[in-house]
């Protein structure tokens, strides 16, 4: 099979970025080139859960009370590793640990940013086969350095993102990630091992036929989402519709596909869980990031998600996110205009 040579690797485009930039100190291209290895090492386990004893739990509980599965364990490894021993990383949170890891060595006190990220998002579908992923947020650390770097570096609003990306484990691949110049897709090719631009410049569409949100939760949730879901449902050739209503269960296919395609995600809060289930630093922020750059938005229902002001690592919020024209209908059910 013929390989494109025009075709931009991970690494070739982001020193063609870092070029741009003469006085930039080429960590954060540096921490995008490790993210992009440490994808590779947990997408080879990933592609062969089913073959080896990988599969099933860990045996242990996280701090989210959820059975761990060895390849959470695994992809929490991997991500953690690759930032601990480069040059751009002072320390993680992650949603595999208790509390944020201040990596505290000489070049990671110097180093220019922190990472939050989600190692496996979507890992109860692990076992059955469907596309699963990871999360990354990254900051500019506030805190001085020369020092370990401090919690306020992770509780920062998640406007203050430098950078924000998944990779998507499905079909394919793909690595997707924002910085404010733009959103990129990079697409694995196996036959030369590298991530490669297959989709640059993604703008989510204005609008689109897809709606996701876990129907089973609906009579928990509150009226005026329930009514939008029910407008949802309604919709015809003639009011924009018909809507398709697609939810995969990983949080990353069912963005990753609104994203291209154009369409809304869901996971409200409901009487029960008020702020929902989806974690603010290192699922809704990235996420929210990423689609904004792209043209879209996302609220928790109140508010931007991206000027919620965190106060602790693991913190949930709802999150309604995707194409700008369903976001600006969703708003006029909230506020109760229709
Ligand atoms: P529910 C996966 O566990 C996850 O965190 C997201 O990836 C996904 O969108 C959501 O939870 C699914 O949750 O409650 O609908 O099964």
């Amino acid at each position: 099979m013929m390989v494109n040579r025009n075709i931009l690797t991970l690494d070739e485009f982001t020193i063609q970025q870092l070029r741009q930039f003469p006085k930039a100190t080429g960590e954060l291209s540096s921490l995008l080139r490790d993210i992009g290895l440490a994808a590779k090492r947990v997408n080879v386990e990933v592609n062969k859960a089913g073959l080896v004893d990988i599969l099933g739990d860990a045996g242990s509980v996280n701090v989210q009370g959820e059975d761990v599965k060895k390849l959470d364990v695994y992809a929490n490894n991997h991500f953690m590793g690759v930032l601990k021993h480069g040059i751009s990383c002072a320390g993680i949170g992650s949603e595999e640990l208790d509390d944020f890891v201040v990596f505290n060595d000489e070049v990671s006190n110097n180093s220019k940013y922190v990472v939050l990220f989600d190692p496996l998002d979507g890992s109860g579908n692990i076992d059955v086969n469907v596309s699963i992923g990871t999360i990354f947020s990254v900051y500019k650390r506030v805190s001085e350095k020369g020092k370990p770097c401090v919690k306020e570096d992770f509780l920062q609003p998640g406007n203050r993102q430098v950078a924000a990306g998944y990779v998507i484990y499905g079909s394919s691949t793909m690595l997707v990630y924002a910085t404010r110049r733009g959103v990129n897709g990079f697409t694995l090719d196996p036959s030369i091992g590298e991530f490669s631009l297959s989709h640059p410049n993604i703008q989510c569409p204005e609008y689109g036929m897809f709606y996701s949100v876990n129907h089973g939760n609906f009579f928990r949730y509150d009226e005026k989402v329930r009514r939008y879901i029910d407008g949802c449902q309604r919709k015809t050739k003639d009011t924009g519709g018909p809507y398709t209503q697609r939810y995969i269960g990983s949080m990353v296919a069912d963005v990753h596909r609104n994203l291209i395609k154009g369409g809304i995600f869901m996971y409200p809060g409901t009487v029960d869980k008020p702020k929902g289930k989806l974690r603010l630093l290192y699922e809704a922020n990235p996420c929210a990031f990423i689609v904004e750059v792209a043209g879209g938005a996302a609220t928790d229902g109140v508010q931007r998600i991206l000027d919620i002001q965190p106060t602790e690592l693991h913190q949930r919020t709802p999150l309604f996110i995707g194409s700008k024209g369903m976001m600006d209908e969703l708003e006029l059910y909230l506020q109760a205009k229709i």
